[in-house]
């Protein structure tokens, strides 16, 4: 391990071990990566440090309680606490800690940053995933691991590398990962089936969307499903980015948009990923975040999504007369 990670690491026990009121949030609509490693951390800071009051906060999600539960806990009538932010870079997406009075902010991401600075700050846009990092920290400190945590960060990991085939992955995961297993030895195959069973209805959806996917000379997919489609099919906003990875290595697409409109927040919500251009610099113009290649953008204004979609085009069509596609 390098010097400069070493002393990070000094400094992240160091300001756990400060506090004992610690709160932990991620972002808000989490995926297993946002809750994996806020229920993971929170785990091993309880196990590390029993005296401590230890709490993972923000709306659960019922998919996702296999992970594990995430505390009711007034934050308002929280004091002096330590503000543990993972994987989520901004304030406003931060879910949970609206009235909380935290004395300090521990981050850990791998999102480009952008507004949340932690007094002590782990921000790596390099890192697959927040749980590789969160992986790597307790197995380099005094943290403590258990079977729970290890399966938790095995879990993360795969879901945001999408199974070690995205950006990001590298030496380092593959090396992460083989050490949580040695040190753990957990049975990770049976994991899957949580993370990767599906409904027929969602397959039918996902047939709904090869079906009607549009895709634009320049490779640019894009696809608007509305609260009639999802009607339709019986399924919640939330399937459209639940399926968006579902679309990499299609040789046509270098670039996919999915837009779905939210009926009961009234927003339009895109998924954005990509194999070619560098999308979030594109979708940062209408406000929109995320990584160079996964990025999403919200508004309430339709007209938003097809001036974003047009950008989006003309990018993949720049990517392609550059790269001589
Ligand atoms: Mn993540």
């Amino acid at each position: 391990m390098s010097i400069i990670k070493k002393e990070l690491y000094k400094k992240i026990v160091k300001i756990i071990k400060d506090y004992e009121t610690i709160v932990l949030a991620r972002h808000i609509s989490p995926d297993p990566d946002a809750i994996a490693s806020q229920i993971a951390l929170r785990d091993s800071i309880r196990l590390t440090f029993p005296e401590k009051k230890v709490y993972a906060v923000g709306a659960g999600v019922h998919k996702f309680k296999y992970l594990g539960n995430l505390d009711k806990v007034d934050v308002n009538e929280l004091e002096n606490a330590l503000l543990i932010v993972l994987d989520v870079p901004n304030f406003i997406r931060v879910d949970g800690i609206a009235g909380l009075k935290y004395q300090a902010i521990l981050k850990i991401d791998h999102h480009p940053a952008e507004d949340i600075i932690g007094d002590v700050d782990w921000t790596d846009e390099a890192m697959s995933s927040t749980c590789e990092m969160i992986a790597d920290l307790i197995m380099n400190t005094k943290l403590v691991m258990d079977q729970k945590i290890a399966e938790n960060l095995y879990i993360g990991m795969v879901f945001d590398s999408d199974r070690f085939l995205l950006q990001n992955t590298s030496r380092e995961t593959f090396k992460t990962v083989y050490e949580l297993l040695t040190v753990s030895n957990i049975d990770f195959i049976p994991l899957y089936n949580n993370l990767y069973e599906r409904s027929f209805i969602e397959e039918k959806f996902r047939a709904f969307i090869i079906n009607h996917l549009k895709i634009s000379e320049n490779n640019f997919g894009f696809i608007y499903v509305s609260a009639e489609d999802l009607k339709k099919y019986n399924v919640e906003s939330t399937i459209v980015s639940n399926q968006v990875n579902d679309f990499y290595f299609i040789k046509e697409l270098i670039c996919w948009m999915f837009v779905v409109y939210d009926e009961r927040n009234d927003i339009y919500k895109a998924n954005i990923r990509s194999r070619g251009p560098v999308i979030n610099e594109v979708a940062s113009k209408y406000n929109g975040g995320g990584h160079k290649f996964a990025s999403g953008c919200r508004s309430k204004d339709y007209k938003t999504m097809e001036d974003l979609a047009k950008d989006l085009d003309e990018a993949c069509c720049q990517y392609i007369s550059e790269e001589n596609i």
